[in-house]
């Protein structure tokens, strides 16, 4: 299917049919627009960026390469193509049509996770806003773009289903998106994660590592979804998303190769006066940005939770594959627990535990990319393993906020804690120093000191090619 960029707002969704949606949207568009300029990335309106933009839905070849400038990006509302057959996978209405329209009884839930997630999207890229200023390379600075107008896009894609299916809370709901802003005191973005600037790129990788891997199980337990448009268009978003994580792992594997080469050459693994960044730094960033991304899968065990699995309105991840009854109406599910000073195993319902099932999951991959971290390491012939820290560590949610633990989930008290933290996270010290490291290269072909070019290529392109244009 090919997209339509002819229209005012691309699309797939016949928004023409509908003169009450087209108005809507149209309106929304400016504002949306405005926000770009304001809190999207700072200084960047003339810069032609080479970017990607869909041409159509398929898995294969949907992408379009070219010079954009950002703000002329061409934002649309891309829907997975609808299956007459598909059939709702899970809860209490197993087996029946999916939903092209909201049943009235679950409006308030749904109308709640499609907020909860278009605030991430427009969140993320003003806590991004400033990085552009410090990219190690041009490479790295169009691969910044890129998932600011995707992520861009993602506000769209939900503020769609608020302005279609909604009626008038839906426009307020889209409204809003725009007047929450990361940080604000006021009015600040829904979730934690949200709220920090990201100010050195070192946090940026992180950042995409981590926390763009929770909108992707996320997405995917979405995908599920019995209310039809909203998995169809968070499966096309997960389409975007494989980038978002790709430039996350491959931006921390490059600094990791470039430390190895800076210990290897010096002999040292403080390899800071040489400008590269140790990796002891780097396992603090890790640390904290894996915790605090953690924290996005909610409480252990949630009622909010069952009750959207048993209306069958956000799934588990992979429901299809996952062999059951697709109710857990009597299925258990180990959790963690605190007894005492010790965590242990639990037994607990397994509806009760679809939160910590997909935190699960979604620790089980990020241990992945840290495994190919670790190689990096092993092949330059040094000890040193990166560590996904317990995740009782350093939380802000659920039960285990209420204690204090190393990274190997020993608890310890609030003394051992105020020791110690800065061995774990990054102090002030390792931020400032990072932060030193922060100077811009824009000039084709070259890369900053702390980080090894990229072995990959954007369509074909080889890394000095130039992939923003300064005019
Ligand atoms: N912060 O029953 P529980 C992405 C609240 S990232 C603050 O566990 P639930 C992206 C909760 O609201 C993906 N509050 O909650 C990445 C509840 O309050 P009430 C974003 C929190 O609803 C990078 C209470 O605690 N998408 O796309 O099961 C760049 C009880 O908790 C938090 C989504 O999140 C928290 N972290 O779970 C760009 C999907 N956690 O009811 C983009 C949509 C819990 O007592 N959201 N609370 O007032 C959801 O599915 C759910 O809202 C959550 C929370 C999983 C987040
Ligand atoms: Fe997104
Ligand atoms: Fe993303």
């Amino acid at each position: 299917m090919i997209l339509n960029y002819n229209e005012k707002i691309p699309n797939n969704v016949d928004i023409n049919d509908d003169r009450r949606l087209k108005r809507a949207l149209e309106r929304w568009q400016p504002e949306f627009l405005n926000w770009w300029n304001e809190l999207g990335p700072d200084n960047s309106k003339d810069l032609e960026v080479y970017l990607r933009t869909a041409i159509s839905v398929d898995k294969d070849g949907w992408a379009h390469f070219d010079y954009v400038k950002m703000p002329e990006y061409r934002w649309g509302i891309f829907l997975t193509p609808s299956d007459s057959e598909r059939r709702i996978g899970f809860g209490i209405h197993k087996g029946d049509p999916v939903w092209q329209e909201i049943p009235g009884e679950y409006r308030s839930d749904l109308r709640r996770l499609i907020v909860t997630q278009g605030d991430t999207e427009p969140a993320s890229v003003e806590q991004q806003r400033q990085l552009g200023k410090t990219c190690p390379s041009l490479y790295d600075l169009r691969n910044l773009f890129q998932i600011n107008v995707e992520e861009g896009r993602h506000l769209w894609a939900m503020v769609y289903l608020l302005q279609a299916y909604f009626g008038r809370d839906g426009r307020e709901d889209a409204e809003a998106m725009l007047e929450r802003h990361s940080g604000d005191p006021d009015k600040p973005r829904i979730l934690e994660a949200f709220n920090e600037e990201t100010s050195d790129w070192l946090s940026f990788f992180m950042f995409t590592y981590f926390t763009d891997r929770d909108g992707k199980f996320q997405l995917a337990s979405l995908a599920e979804s019995a209310f039809d448009p909203l998995s169809r268009t968070c499966r096309f978003m997960l389409t975007e998303e494989a980038h978002h994580m790709f430039v996350g792992e491959t931006g921390i594997g490059r600094i990791v190769r470039r430390s190895c080469e800076l210990m290897k050459e010096n002999n040292t693994e403080d390899i800071r006066e040489y400008g590269g960044i140790d990796l002891t730094t780097i396992q603090k960033y890790l640390n904290s940005h894996f915790s605090v991304s953690t924290d996005l899968f909610g409480q252990e065990l949630s009622t909010n939770a069952a009750n959207y699995y048993n209306s069958g309105i956000k799934g588990r991840f992979g429901e299809s594959k996952i062999e059951d009854d697709h109710l857990l109406h009597d299925s258990g599910y180990s959790i963690l627990e605190l007894l005492g000073d010790k965590i242990v195993t639990k037994e607990v319902p397994a509806i009760n535990a679809v939160n910590e099932r997909l935190r699960d999951e979604y620790i089980l991959d990020s241990n992945l990319g840290v495994r190919r971290w670790n190689k990096i390491i092993s092949d330059f012939g040094f000890d040193f393993r990166f560590m996904i820290p317990h995740r009782a560590f350093n939380r802000n949610i659920g039960q285990f906020s209420a204690y204090l633990t190393t990274p190997e989930g020993g608890i310890i008290s609030k003394s051992e804690w105020e020791n110690r933290k800065d061995d774990w996270l990054p102090n002030n010290n390792d931020k400032k120093f990072v932060q030193s490291l922060m100077q811009p290269v824009t000039e084709p072909g070259k890369i900053a000191n702390w980080i090894s070019p990229p072995s990959g290529k954007i369509n074909r392109q080889p890394f000095e090619f130039e992939y923003v244009r300064f005019n």
